[in-house]
């Protein structure tokens, strides 16, 4: 690909940005405040605009209900949009209220089934408020000890609150089912894996996608794999980034092993510059969206780093040079292909980069821009940041 369509392909890039990575969040010891972090929706939105005026790629903003609830969603769409943002994926919370320490819709108590599956859909309504596309969904649900539970019941437990969620989706909704290995609960988790996610999704219909957070595998698995897999099934429905080292520690995206996200992306761009034009409009409608909790760094200069993470993980992946690639691969050259991806992964693309924003109109140097922002001033001088909630594994 010559520099003019990596430059046009990056312009098309988006991420979106969790509104819970822009508050006071910790680990279950001690939440640290951090001066200047937005405590209510309305903050954490300018916040996103704030990063999408800096990147020009982070153009909507993800909410967690009940965490971001507001009265009048349509106001609060107005807000976002007068800000030049979206309100992006809406959230549920199915894992904070007492009646779910045996589970949220896989409890074996039918009326606390009934109140997830009701919260559910009431998100849905949100949906339709604030003009999402997508429900993406958590489940804390699992249990701690072998025979605690009957874990065909819950399977089917689970695929009912599914069903009736999908059946009430808008038009062209989707809900982005979310899998994770382990934690809160250890002995299993009702949804533990992408087959697991998988699965319901094919028996559910086609608006069920999978959802990948890059914190929720065993350690070693192969995250790209699975990524490439998911979209040739069709079923890729978006991304959780973060960086992990132990278990789903939801770091900055990109820290902990850049050469995971990178070939991350470089699953994407080979399904982008795929012939099957099902599998590039496939591709086209992944969510890439990030998935942290920020306890000591400060939550704008995280977040611009992560946003910026990606976009170099992209454009290092656009630049791999794919006829020299397919013709190694033929040929058999197996370290000869590892080289010309490798060359890509160590490019240094931040020139690049800089050009890019300069032809947009964006700050050449983002960090540099964000220290010296207004925006950064106002915070710091005006929000209390007395809000220390949230502070759950994420
Ligand atoms: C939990 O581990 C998951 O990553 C969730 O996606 C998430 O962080 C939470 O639901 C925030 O809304
Ligand atoms: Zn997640
Ligand atoms: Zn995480
Ligand atoms: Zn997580």
């Amino acid at each position: 690909m010559n520099t003019e369509t990596i430059k046009a392909r990056l312009k098309q890039q988006k991420i979106e940005t969790p509104s819970w990575g822009y508050g006071n969040s910790g680990t279950r010891f001690k939440t640290f405040p951090a001066p200047g972090a937005a405590s209510t929706v309305w903050e954490k939105v300018e916040d996103a605009a704030f990063i999408h005026s800096l990147t020009g790629i982070a153009p909507s903003v993800a909410l967690h209900i009940p965490w971001d609830r507001v009265e009048d969603y349509s106001e609060l769409k107005k807000h976002a949009q007068d800000l030049g943002i979206q309100l992006g994926a809406i959230n549920p919370n199915v894992f904070q209220d007492v009646q779910y320490k045996l589970g949220s819709v896989t409890n074996p108590d039918a009326a606390v089934r009934a109140k997830a599956t009701q919260h559910l859909l009431d998100c849905v309504e949100v949906m339709k408020q604030t003009g999402s596309r997508d429900l993406s969904l958590w489940f804390a649900d699992g249990t701690n000890y072998l025979g605690q539970d009957d874990l065909r019941k819950r399977k089917r437990y689970l695929r009912e609150a599914l069903q009736q969620v999908h059946d009430r989706l808008p038009e062209d909704g989707r809900m982005l089912i979310e899998y994770k290995l382990f934690e809160p609960a250890f002995y299993h988790t009702d949804l533990a894996d992408w087959g697991l996610a998988y699965l319901h999704a094919v028996s559910i219909g086609e608006k069920a996608q999978v959802l990948v957070d890059l914190g929720h595998h065993a350690q070693g698995t192969n995250i790209e794999h699975i990524v490439s897999t998911l979209l040739d099934a069709g079923r890729l429905g978006g991304f959780h980034f973060n960086a992990r080292r132990y278990a789903d520690d939801d770091l900055v995206v990109g820290t902990t092993n850049p050469l995971e996200l990178f070939a991350i992306y470089l699953e994407i761009v080979q399904a982008e510059n795929d012939p099957s034009e099902a599998l590039r409009k496939h591709v086209s409608e992944v969510a890439f969206m990030i998935d942290q909790s920020h306890n000591i760094e400060h939550k704008l200069e995280a977040m611009l780093q992560s946003v910026l993470n990606c976009q170099e993980a992209y454009a290092k992946a656009l630049s791999v040079d794919f006829d020299l690639l397919t013709e190694a691969r033929e040929q058999g050259e197996v370290l000869k292909a590892n080289r010309i991806v490798m060359d890509a992964f160590y490019r240094d693309v931040r020139p690049l980069l800089r050009e890019l924003r300069e032809e947009q109109n964006l700050p050449a140097d983002p960090y540099a821009a964000l220290e010296e922002s207004d925006h950064l001033k106002k915070v710091l001088r005006d929000r209390q940041s007395s809000d220390v909630g949230g502070g759950f594994p994420s």
